[in-house]
């Protein structure tokens, strides 16, 4: 029997309930919202947790960091902290099943804000965009989701995965400039 072997610096990992939707959502200079894919476990981003992405996980065991939030690594390193190991497999067994089919967009005031980021949503969203209309190539890279945005200067946006057909938790709003 082999131990696996340890690298030599690992970071703090960071909270791991932050990190598991962490879509880093932003309004681009041309007026763009965009965010990246993120759902734990889902190394294949194809939409849903499953056996094999597993295989992706072994393509990937012992790579040293740190990654790139836009990398596929990034996703694969479960656990956050920079080195992708035995340890982050996990995060495929907590998710098997778990599958993401899009997005709702909304947009509002601090008022409609959800009461926490797992409150329900008080306003109907102002968009949906698929899981297929991601870009980017999902063996290299991780996803990532682009949209016009409609909102007047000063409005709130924020997203929500579609969990298995529920809302997901919200992400942190933007502010549209
Ligand atoms: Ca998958
Ligand atoms: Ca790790």
């Amino acid at each position: 029997m082999t131990f696996a072997k340890q690298p030599q610096t690992r970071f703090d990992p960071p909270p791991q309930v932050a990190r598991d939707y962490e879509q880093r959502l932003s309004i681009s200079p041309v007026g763009n919202l965009e965010w990246l894919y993120s759902l734990p476990g889902d190394l294949d981003q194809d939409g849903r947790v499953f056996m094999d992405d597993l295989i992706v996980f072994d393509i990937h065991n012992e790579t040293p960091g740190p990654f790139a939030a836009t990398s596929l690594e990034y996703l694969i390193d479960g656990n956050g902290d920079g080195y992708i190991a035995s340890d982050d497999v996990t995060f495929v067994g907590i998710h098997m099943n778990q599958a993401l089919s899009g997005f709702n967009v909304y947009a509002g005031g601090a008022a409609d804000l959800p009461a926490d980021a797992e409150a329900p949503s008080t306003l109907a969203p102002l968009a949906y965009v698929s899981i297929a209309d991601a870009q980017g190539d999902p063996e290299t890279e991780r996803l990532r989701f682009s949209l016009p945005v409609v909102a007047p200067t000063g409005s709130l946006v924020w997203i929500r995965p579609l969990l298995s057909g529920v809302e997901g938790p919200a992400s942190m709003p933007v502010s549209v400039p």
